[in-house]
Order: C-alpha cells, then structure tokens, then sequence
C-alpha cells in the first residue's frame, strides 16, 4: 500500500507572484516549504500548459510547452530544482481524452488534413449523447458538412484512441514530461478513451457507450508499458462514473495499468435523485454503504484506493453535507470530516484551502462566476432558485484564489484576482491558523503525521462496523487495531468508548457530540 500524501494546487488560483491576478510557477516555488511542513510527498499541478483556458487549461493547444499566463520552462525546471530540495514529488496533470480546438492537430483537420482528421471522431451523422457540460455532444462543422465528438465543451474534441498514429503521439507527451523528472501523473477522465463503435443513439446520455469502453484496459497497459511502466511513478486515474470490478483492473496490484484510481460516487451523496444541480440533500446511509463497498472490495483484492474529500471540481467540503451552525461546529466538522477520510485506506489526496476549512464562495451574482460548466448550467436550469443552486454546486467554489493571510486579496495577487477572494478570508487563512495549535491547519499537520507513522493505518485490513447515526470502521494488522467513530450530524450521539488516542473534542467515554470524532486503540 502506496504511503503518501499529495497536494492539489489548482495554480490560477494558488500564488500570484506577477501581480496579473493569476497565479503561477513561481508563486507554487515559493510556498513549497509551506507545502513540505504540512507533510505531502507529492504535488500534483493541475494543467498549465498552452491553452486558450475555455476550460481553466484542460483544453490543451500545446501539450509541450507552458502557457506564458503561468511562466515558462525554465520556471519549470527550477520548480523541479527546488522540489528536489525539499523531497517533494511532482505530479503533473495529463489531459489526454480530449484537446482544445485550438490545437495543431485540430487545426490540421479543419483545414482538410486527412490523416489528422482520423486523429479525432469527424462523422456523418451526430447521435443523442449529451456533452457533460450541458447540450449535445456533437458539434457540426458546416465546411465538410460533418459532426466532431466533444464530451465536454464543443472547444474539447476528444481524441481518436482506436488510431495507433494518436496513442504514439500520446506517449511522446508522457515520455516529455518523465525525461524533464516528473515522478506522478494524474490521467484526466482516462476511462472514458475507449468508444463504441459505431456510436449509436441512447437510451439516456450516452455514458454507456464510452465509459470503461471496449479497449480501455489494453489501450491502459500499453500506456503504461510505452512511458511510466519501467519508473517509479505515481499514476492516478480520474474514473468517470466507473465501478468495482473495472477499478480492480486499473489499479491492480500487478502493475500492470495505473497506482491507483479517483471514483466519484461518495461526493454524489447529496445529488437527489442523482441530479448534481439539486440542494439541501445529504443522503449518509448511502455514504457509509458506499465506504464499505468501495473500502473493503480493494482492500479484499489488495488494491490501491484514493481517499479524497474535494479538488477543483467539486464544491467545498467543508461547507457540504449537514451544515454546522457554529464557528465551534464548523471547526469540529472540518477535523471529523479530514480524520474519517485520510485514516482509511489509500494514498490521500488533499486539496489547495481544505486544509485551512475554506468555504464555498459567498458570490450574490451570476456574474461572479467563471466557470463555464456553472454558467451553461445556469442558462439550462428553469429552477427559480438556480442562483442558489449554483452557488451550492459550482466548480467556482474550489475555485477563489487561497486564502494566505488577511491583507489585501488574501494575500494571493496584488493585482485584481482573476475570481473573487471569498470574503471570510480575514478569518480564515494560512496565516491565522498556523500560529494556532487548535486550527484546521494545525489538525491536518498532526493527523498526516500520525497516519504516516501508523503502519496499521497505512496498509492494515479495514472492516465497516454498522450504526444508525455513526460512520465506524476499524483497521487492523497482526495484533494492532483502532477504530475511527465519526459523528457526520450537529446533534450528540450516545456511544460507549475508552482508550481515546485522538479526537476533536474532551473526551467523555458516553456520548459523540455534533461532528465529534474519536480514534480508538483496541
Ligand atoms: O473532470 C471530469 C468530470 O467529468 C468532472 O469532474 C466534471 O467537472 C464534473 O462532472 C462536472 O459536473 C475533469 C477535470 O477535472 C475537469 O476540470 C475538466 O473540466 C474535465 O475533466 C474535462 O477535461
């Protein structure tokens, strides 16, 4: 079992070291100490490489040189120097599913290139799938009277994996960045490469003509012998509404495709009715039942789980589920959530602001927003109350820039943020928290701490333990075993326990209180 911790930095919105509102390379440089005291191993940077930023950098026009909104290559490489310094790893984000429009091969086939147009799907005829970003899937493309396949933003042509000429082109990429000492790898929606063929009309969305397609475990292995296999490398794969059976396969223990695997269904607990666009709904039976599947399938056939709570994609945890009514509550909520998450099974994954408790943004217009998924969503909805909707589940949310300390904009540029600094920064910053032994951040220090030096807690068996109102797991090896008892509600529970080796609140051996946690030596 892999014994690390990553860092996220999304670096738009990380350190602006240029004054233009957005972060960059050398702002990242700059806090890695920050980052190393906080005890990652690994950080993985979201994508800066040129891109016309449709989507904040995941449409990709160059996949082998840095946008000059982040800085340049030698910026990189001395960000590679000085990693090094520290014992941090860098995991670098790799957008291969899809390119921007705007990328040479793209351009080659819109000016009647043949052998590029085989790079992507151009095809007669458009079928019923539904972009993940709202509206079709298709765009038309009037000059040759045919449609492109874009499962995200019509800027987002995915890529045509059946043609050996992409996947060679693919490896050269991922051969770059490894040469230049990258040693982790983050494989953006990698199961969605392999697609039916031909594509025909669905019976709902489309998921189930492209998602853990045909080929995406062979087209996995020969990625994975083609670039990384022979190097210690990190690999995580962002799995789009994927399942058990086919996450054994990515991250099996022989190697053979990926470390390990992001699955999503956790934070869909408070999708109603499997709507991402709802509020107020928070479904915990469903969140402990899919613990235990998830947690005791992969620990069963020894496979490497990911534990997360949050990333650019997802609105703040800390702000999500049963809300807290309190400052004192709110502190409880962010230690429970972090210790019932990271002493589970697998290699954690911990993004930029969750380790301070950031909150979602306090944004009163539409006009705040950036995002594009947010503001197609919010020309789609016909719900009255879309603006609340959207400021509940927006990507913005994870978005606005770090909260250092509480000078001018957080302390993140000393220009005009490229997305408005939430607010409640003067309260809630790097800054404030880490002179306080009390504070998130100071919790999260202590508790990657104690994970890395608990072996038990590393690689040991976990078993689910099943309570009305309680989330309770016990992980065990040899004759070493805790129990973690985490309260997700803002009401006290009545629970019998002794032998408190760490909690978020004075222990009293009867009862959890709101968002209280314990961990037990057995
Ligand atoms: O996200 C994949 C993805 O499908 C989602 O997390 C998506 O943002 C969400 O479902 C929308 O409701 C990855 C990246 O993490 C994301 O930032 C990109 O926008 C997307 O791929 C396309 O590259």
């Amino acid at each position: 079992m892999i014994n690390n911790f990553v860092y996220q930095i999304y670096p738009r919105s990380f350190n602006d070291t240029t004054g233009n509102g957005i972060g960059d390379i050398n702002g990242i440089i700059e806090k890695l100490s920050y980052i190393k005291d906080l005890g990652a191993d690994y950080i993985w940077i979201t994508p800066f490489f040129v891109s016309p930023q449709n989507d904040n950098g995941y449409d990709i026009a160059n996949y082998l040189e840095i946008d000059p909104l982040f800085g340049t290559m030698s910026n990189f490489d001395t960000l590679v120097e000085e990693c090094k310094k520290y014992g941090l790893k860098i995991m670098l984000d790799m957008v291969l599913n899809h390119t921007s429009t705007e990328h040479e091969w793209f351009k080659k086939a819109m000016s009647g290139d043949k052998e590029y147009q085989d790079f992507y799907f151009f095809q007669d005829d458009k079928v019923n799938w539904e972009s993940k970003f709202g509206g079709n899937a298709f765009e038309y493309v009037e000059e040759f009277n045919k449609y492109y396949l874009h499962l995200f933003d019509k800027t987002q042509a995915d890529l045509n994996w059946e043609n050996e000429k992409v996947r060679a082109e693919i490896y050269n990429v991922v051969n770059f960045w490894l040469d230049k000492g990258v040693e982790g790898l983050r494989f953006d929606v990698i199961n969605l490469i392999s697609k039916k063929h031909p594509f025909v009309n669905s019976e709902s969305i489309g998921k189930e003509q492209y998602t853990d397609g045909p080929r995406v475990h062979e087209f996995l292995k020969e990625l994975n012998k083609n670039t990384f296999g022979k190097k210690e490398v990190l690999t995580v794969g962002e799995m789009s509404s994927t399942d058990i059976t086919n996450c054994k396969k990515y991250a099996n223990s022989n190697m053979e495709e990926l470390s390990t695997v992001f699955h999503f269904h956790h934070l869909k607990v408070d999708y109603k009715d499997g709507d991402k666009w709802t509020r107020d709904f928070f479904d915990f039976k469903m969140l402990k039942e899919l613990f235990k599947d998830w947690q005791e399938a992969f620990c069963e056939a020894d496979v490497n789980d990911s534990l997360f709570w949050s990333n650019h994609d997802q609105p703040r945890i800390a702000s999500r589920f049963v809300k807290a009514k309190t400052e004192a509550e709110q502190l409880r909520k962010n230690k429970m959530l972090a210790a019932s998450m990271y002493l589970m099974r697998g290699v954690s994954f911990i993004f930029q602001g969750e380790e301070i408790g950031m909150l979602n943004c306090d944004y009163t217009s539409i006009n705040d927003f950036s995002d594009v998924e947010s503001i197609n969503y919010y020309n789609l909805l016909t719900d009255p109350d879309k603006l609340e909707i959207i400021k509940e589940k927006s990507r913005d949310n994870s978005r606005t820039p770090m909260q250092w300390d509480n000078s001018l904009n957080s302390g993140f540029t000393t220009g005009k943020p490229w997305l408005k600094v939430n607010s409640n920064y003067e309260t809630i910053n790097v800054g404030v928290e880490k002179n306080d032994p009390n504070s998130t951040l100071s919790f999260y220090k202590e508790l990657i701490k104690f994970k890395k030096e608990n072996m038990t807690l590393v690689s040991g068996n976990i078993k689910f333990i099943d309570h009305e109102e309680l989330l309770i797991y016990t992980r065990s090896s040899n004759d070493d075993s805790y129990t973690v008892v985490s309260n997700y509600f803002d009401h006290e529970v009545k629970y019998e326990y002794n032998n408190v080796i760490m909690s978020n609140f004075d222990a009293n051996s009867t009862t959890i209180p709101s968002f209280g946690f314990v961990v037990i030596k057995n």
